[in-house]
């Protein structure tokens, strides 16, 4: 409607005013919540990243072309508001806003697409199709804010411990994984693929003498599942470090967890309410389930599993109902695991993966590697892979490349461990699955 000239920035958010505000002029921006037109005054709610605060117009003592402007509103519509901050006991913080003067930026147009003020439940596909609406709901931002703050907790946990981000391509020429979960793309005159893991490029990094990098980006896996827990697009933390083996990156990875919940409790406390999650910081270091261990377990809750096979949903599902919060399962099946996975030397059955579980949530994967260039190619022949594909990865082994170890942990499913969220879509802005590919 209007551009923004100079007079119109925001002094404070909505939380900002306070008692300590009051009787000083104050300019708040936001949306239109909601407006209550009682006759002989008019009460608009606006809403703010921070908060809401109320508008309060006495139709008989405020400014004629304010209160046209007034009523002129309509829900979600976009405003500016200049007034003074006046105690009141009935208003929502124990402040409102008497209007001087009222700028539309934006009127939105009615009827809304979904409704944002909480009132009416949506389901998710309703929600995720209007999701710029969806977001402005404090129980759906917050799950961002938090996320927001576990990667910044994230981050200076790499950075306090010497570690270097690194950024490798997503544009590459073949699997990491196994085969079959790639997105093929067109690069010019020949065929690529979406990355699904800095995987090869984080090793070869080792190979470069950097010691410790990680990463924090966009993994794409064309699974086709349709579950709570996968989507197309996820963002992935990875680190790899040299000279050291799975138990170290294994304490590496705890240690992360915890700091990121320390700092989440301290940092996020309005987000955790909004949400009611109590989170609670894991005592001690995690507890750590073996692969064989595990398939007991499983097998005494009659959910049928042999040694060697992965775990099942069911399988996942019977050891979650018997764990508490994170815990390692340990001493995977070779069999069953990337190529570039070390088996132990004297069981070379068993491998020195391991997996970080939250319940019945895998979180992270993560081994110490094979680091000789011989055993990398029988590897990679044995799993059915051609090794000339990974010619490039091969030669940085060839030529100096040290022990070492790391993980790769769900950034989206981290988060819905410290959101209590049970649906993956709920922490992803734009989600990615099977059906959706918009917005
Ligand atoms: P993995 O394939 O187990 O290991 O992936 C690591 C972690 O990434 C998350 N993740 C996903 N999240 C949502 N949707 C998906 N489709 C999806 N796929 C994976 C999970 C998983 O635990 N290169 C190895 C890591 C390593 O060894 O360093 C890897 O990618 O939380």
């Amino acid at each position: 409607m209007t551009r923004l000239s100079e007079e119109w920035r925001r002094t404070h958010y909505t939380k900002e005013v306070d008692e300590n505000t009051a009787g000083n002029e104050v300019t708040v921006m936001g949306w239109v919540h909601e407006i209550r037109d009682l006759g002989g005054i008019i009460f608009v709610l606006i809403r703010d990243r921070e908060g809401q605060i109320q508008l309060t117009a006495p139709t008989k003592h405020i400014d004629p072309e304010v209160l046209e402007m007034v009523k002129k509103l309509r829900k979600e519509s976009v405003i500016g508001m200049k007034g003074i901050v006046q105690e009141s006991g009935k208003a929502p913080n124990g402040v409102e806003i008497i209007p001087s003067e009222i700028k539309i930026f934006n009127l939105a147009n009615q009827p809304l697409p979904m409704d944002p003020t909480e009132k009416v439940k949506a389901e998710i596909d309703t929600r995720l199709d209007s999701r710029f609406m969806d977001l402005r709901k404090s129980s759906v931002s917050a799950i961002f804010k938090i996320k927001s703050r576990m990667l910044h907790s994230t981050r200076t946990f790499f950075e306090e411990n010497d570690y270097i981000e690194v950024n490798t391509p997503k544009l590459v020429a073949s699997a990491t994984e196994g085969g079959t979960e790639l997105f093929p793309i067109t690069y010019f005159e020949r065929e690529a693929f979406l990355s699904q893991s800095p995987q090869l490029y984080k090793q070869m990094m080792m190979s470069a003498g950097f010691d410790k990098v990680y990463e924090i980006a966009q993994i794409f896996r064309a699974e086709e599942h349709d579950t709570l827990r996968h989507l197309n697009e996820a963002i992935s933390i990875d680190m790899e470090a040299s000279f050291m083996d799975d138990a170290d990156v294994m304490k590496v990875l705890n240690d992360l967890v915890k700091e990121v919940i320390i700092d989440i409790k301290d940092n996020c406390k309005n987000e955790l309410n909004t949400l009611e999650v109590n989170l609670e910081v894991p005592e001690g270091q995690f507890e750590v389930v073996t692969y064989d261990d595990a398939v007991d377990m499983i097998n005494s809750k009659d959910v049928p599993m042999e040694w060697g096979e992965d775990l099942s949903r069911a399988a996942e599902k019977a050891l979650g109902d018997m764990m508490d919060g994170y815990y390692f399962l340990t001493e995977w099946p070779t069999e069953i695991k990337p190529f570039y996975v070390m088996p132990n030397e004297k069981t070379p059955e068993k491998s020195h993966a391991f997996d970080l579980m939250y319940k019945n949530l895998e979180i992270s994967s993560g081994a110490m590697r094979v680091h000789q260039a011989d055993m990398l190619r029988e590897n990679i022949a044995k799993k059915g892979l051609n090794p000339d594909a990974f010619g490039a990865y091969l030669k940085a082994f060839e030529y100096g490349m040290p022990p070492h170890a790391g993980w790769g942990l769900g950034a989206d499913r981290f988060n819905m461990t410290l959101t209590g969220l049970e649906n993956i879509r709920e922490t992803v802005l734009f989600p990615r699955d099977r059906r959706r590919l918009t917005p």
